[in-house]
């Protein structure tokens, strides 16, 4: 491997970073083995590994929390007297904007999923309280009645990894892609990054295979790029990119407020938010610093700060990032183009892999370290970011675990406890049982409404609702 000039460069990049061991089995692989773990060592950022092993690995550089940090200003999510002409003018753009064909629907779907035990993509997850239709299934049907409501179907951009790839488009082909057209659906891989051991030694998954993780939904920025998903998009005239995670089925997948909001603030990347449930919930807190909007870890706000209150009783950080966010095509391209790099967060593992012996190892205990970023870090990269407010009943229930909090069995009841809102929103007579829960299962299809105005406007077609019925409504 040494004899030829390729070879010897590897070998001198492997040295330099102290990671000969990749190679301890290259001699007793075959010839297409050999080549594969080539490349996988050709895709390695040898700039960048030996900062990773002294700052992420070896030791843990904690990111320093700057030292004034002031509370994020937002919309909120009913707008006050001085804002409802502002709101009114959004929803106004930003319907135009979908209507226009300028809005394009970006889901991550590169994640494990592994807190859930889902075997599969997360995003076949069945859901939906009547029909058990999967999170895939859900939102193409959002995406396919946003078309039929606004007369121009928006793209969709699907991101997954080296994990879970093949598997998402197999389930997009076997379920004829929900209806969607598929030249309107666009699958690209996120980046991996390699796991390492606790003592900076990257971890090899077989004698042929380096062990790699997907690099965080924050690669999802440098991956739209690589990918020819930006350029697929400015062929198609899109600016705006309504950005998901695979796990939330409560999602608006296209929201003219927001996306009126952002266009009409000329912002580069957008946030919705929530008001915390209590101070130290496990959600980033939207802060500003500088006077850029940047999220800092639930872990890194000190207990005063998360427990500081104003005057009113209100937490001081009050807001929790969601995930769910309006990106500007051209922030995306701005990006790559002046080349960036989101701050590392390392996540300790068990991972499993060989050792020197060549023997596979399963660890019961955490092992070794991955390497991610976070989308949200791209934050205080933008010139400017507005916040709005949404309500967790409304358009927030991920499926984490596969019981208690975050399960699907919450997410289930709230889609149902929605439905039943936006049907007494439209004056619907829902029955409810003595704790306030309503009295029957409910499941309201995209192509029936999109929203709770949507269901307003066909009060009439819903029938009597009686104590135990289950009504599915298309
Ligand atoms: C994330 C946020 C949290 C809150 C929450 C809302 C972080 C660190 N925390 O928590 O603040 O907003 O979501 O639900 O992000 N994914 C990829 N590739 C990856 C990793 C993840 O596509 O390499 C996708 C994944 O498929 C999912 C989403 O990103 O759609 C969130 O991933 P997660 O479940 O790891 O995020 P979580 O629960 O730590």
């Amino acid at each position: 491997m040494s004899e030829t000039v390729a070879g010897r460069k590897i070998m001198e990049q492997l040295l330099e970073c102290n990671q000969q061991h990749l190679l301890a089995f290259y001699d007793e692989l075959n010839y297409g083995k050999k080549s594969q773990l080539i490349e996988q060592i050709n895709d390695l950022d040898f700039s960048a590994i030996p900062g990773w092993i002294k700052n992420h690995v070896k030791a843990y550089k904690v990111l320093p929390i700057p030292e004034r940090l002031d509370p994020a200003p937002y919309y909120p999510a009913r707008p006050t007297a001085d804002l409802k002409h502002k709101y009114h003018e959004a929803v106004r753009c930003g319907r135009q904007l979908i209507a226009d064909g300028k809005v394009a629907g970006f889901v991550v779907a590169g994640g494990q999923g592994t807190r859930l035990g889902f075997d599969g993509p997360k995003g076949d997850y069945p859901i939906t309280p009547i029909r058990n239709k999967t999170l895939f299934r859900l939102f193409a049907e959002s995406i396919l009645a946003t078309g039929a409501k606004y007369g121009a179907c928006p793209p969709w951009y699907i991101m997954t990894s080296p994990l879970n790839h093949a598997a998402t488009v197999e389930i997009f082909k076997a379920n004829d892609y929900y209806g969607l057209d598929r030249s309107k659906v666009f699958f690209f891989q996120q980046g991996t990054n390699p796991n390492f051991s606790f003592d900076g030694k990257i971890l090899m998954a077989d004698k042929g295979v380096i062990s790699t993780s997907p690099d965080g939904h924050g690669g999802s920025l440098k991956a739209l790029y690589k990918s020819g998903a930006i350029d697929d998009m400015k062929k198609r005239g899109i600016e705006y990119i309504s950005y998901w995670q695979v796990d939330n089925p409560l999602i608006h997948v296209f929201d003219p407020l927001f996306i009126g909001l952002h266009a009409m603030d000329g912002a580069e990347m957008s946030s919705k938010a929530l008001i915390k449930a209590h101070p130290t919930e496990k959600v980033g807190n939207f802060c500003l610093v500088d006077g850029r909007v940047t999220v800092i870890e639930y872990s890194d706000l000190s207990d005063e700060q998360a427990h500081r209150r104003n005057a009113d009783g209100s937490l001081v950080f009050e807001l929790g990032s969601i995930a769910i966010h309006i990106i500007s095509r051209t922030f995306v391209e701005k990006l790559n183009v002046e080349g960036f790099a989101l701050p590392i967060h390392r996540a300790v593992k068990k991972i499993p892999h060989i050792d020197q012996a060549g023997r596979q190892v399963k660890p019961e205990k955490p092992n070794g370290i991955k390497l991610e970023t976070f989308v949200f870090d791209a934050l205080p990269l933008a010139e400017r970011s507005i916040i709005l407010e949404t309500l967790r009943e409304e358009e927030f229930a991920p499926i984490k675990n596969a019981t208690g909090d975050d399960s699907p069995e919450v997410t289930r009841r709230m889609m149902i406890e929605r439905a039943a809102n936006w049907l007494e929103a439209a004056g619907v007579k829902v029955p409810r049982k003595a704790d306030g829960s309503p009295d029957c299962v409910l499941e309201i299809a995209p192509a029936f409404a999109l929203n709770r105005e949507d269901v307003a406007a066909r009060a009439c077609d819903i029938p009597v609702i009686k104590p135990g019925d289950r009504l599915y409504l298309e």
